[in-house]
């Protein structure tokens, strides 16, 4: 059987397994600790990032690499497109995706919060805000083991994220007006690659991912509840609840913040 070696909060792990789900194929999940678990990743892959997929004797790293391998290896339904016009547009998107986007959603999550693991619980009650606040307090601190700590961004370079997002997300929503997909009628790479990096922009609610109850659903605040990112969202949604294994779990009802969990 497929395994994959993974962080379970990792944006680019949960490109693979978006990938393996839309495929329709079992795998085993391995959960990599960070550090001293990625001597094995080492071992396996000659890199220590994950995710790496092990297929026998096989390791491929990188999940722009594990894609190719999967569609030649499992062609049906396909992530790339016969048109080479619009090829091009689906390598070049999930590139962006991987790059930039995966960038901007992490300093835009780090950066909000003006973040400092070690001051974090001191700094939540004078500096946040109440929705973040109570999202923030939710996240578990593993996603910052995956996130980095965020120590030294400078507010030019959160100012630029924020506004690149922005703008990504606006010509994500012009493409999805008129056409259910990125690219058209029906999901490729790319449309995988920019839904699994929108993890910390909105988490889904899906039980395939281990999140904690008082995550799912809940999203970066000024983002997830703007009107104008409505169609990405309804998309992202709906590509979960159609592709990805593992049925919708209801999130606590609004309003409410989410369930407090003990961070280190
Ligand atoms: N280009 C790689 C990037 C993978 C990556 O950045 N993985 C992160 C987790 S999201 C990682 O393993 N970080 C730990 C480290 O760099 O030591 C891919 O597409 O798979």
């Amino acid at each position: 059987m497929l395994e994959l070696y993974q962080f379970e909060l990792s944006p680019y792990s949960e490109k693979v397994r978006l990938i393996l789900d839309f495929k329709g194929l079992e795998y085993r999940k391995q959960e990599v600790t960070p550090g001293i678990g990625q001597f094995e990743v080492f071992r396996l892959s000659g890199q220590r990032q994950v995710p790496v997929l092990k297929d026998g004797s096989e390791a491929i790293a990188d999940s722009t690499a594990i894609a190719q391998y999967l569609d030649q290896k499992f062609p049906e339904p396909p992530l790339t497109l016969a048109d080479p016009q619009q090829q091009a547009l689906n390598v070049l998107l999930e590139d962006w995706a991987d790059r930039s986007f995966a960038t901007d959603v992490r300093t835009v999550l780090l950066g909000a919060l003006g973040w400092d693991p070690s001051l974090r619980e001191a700094a939540l009650p004078n500096q946040v805000p109440g929705p973040l606040r109570n999202l923030v307090s939710a996240v578990p601190s593993e996603v910052f083991s995956v996130l980095g700590s965020g120590v030294g961004l400078s507010p030019e370079t959160l100012r630029t994220a924020r506004l690149n997002l922005e703008q990504g997300l606006q010509a994500l929503c012009q493409r999805l007006q008129n056409q259910p997909y990125l690219l058209g009628d029906r999901p490729v790479l790319a449309d995988l690659a920019i839904a699994a990096h929108s993890l910390f922009l909105k988490f889904p609610t899906t039980a395939a991912i281990d999140i904690p109850a008082g995550l799912r659903g809940r999203g970066i605040p000024g983002l997830v509840d703007n009107p104008d990112y409505t169609v990405f969202f309804e998309w992202r949604d709906r590509l979960y609840r159609d592709f990805r294994r593992g049925a919708a779990v209801t999130p606590p009802s609004s309003g409410n913040g989410p369930t407090k969990i003990s961070i280190d």
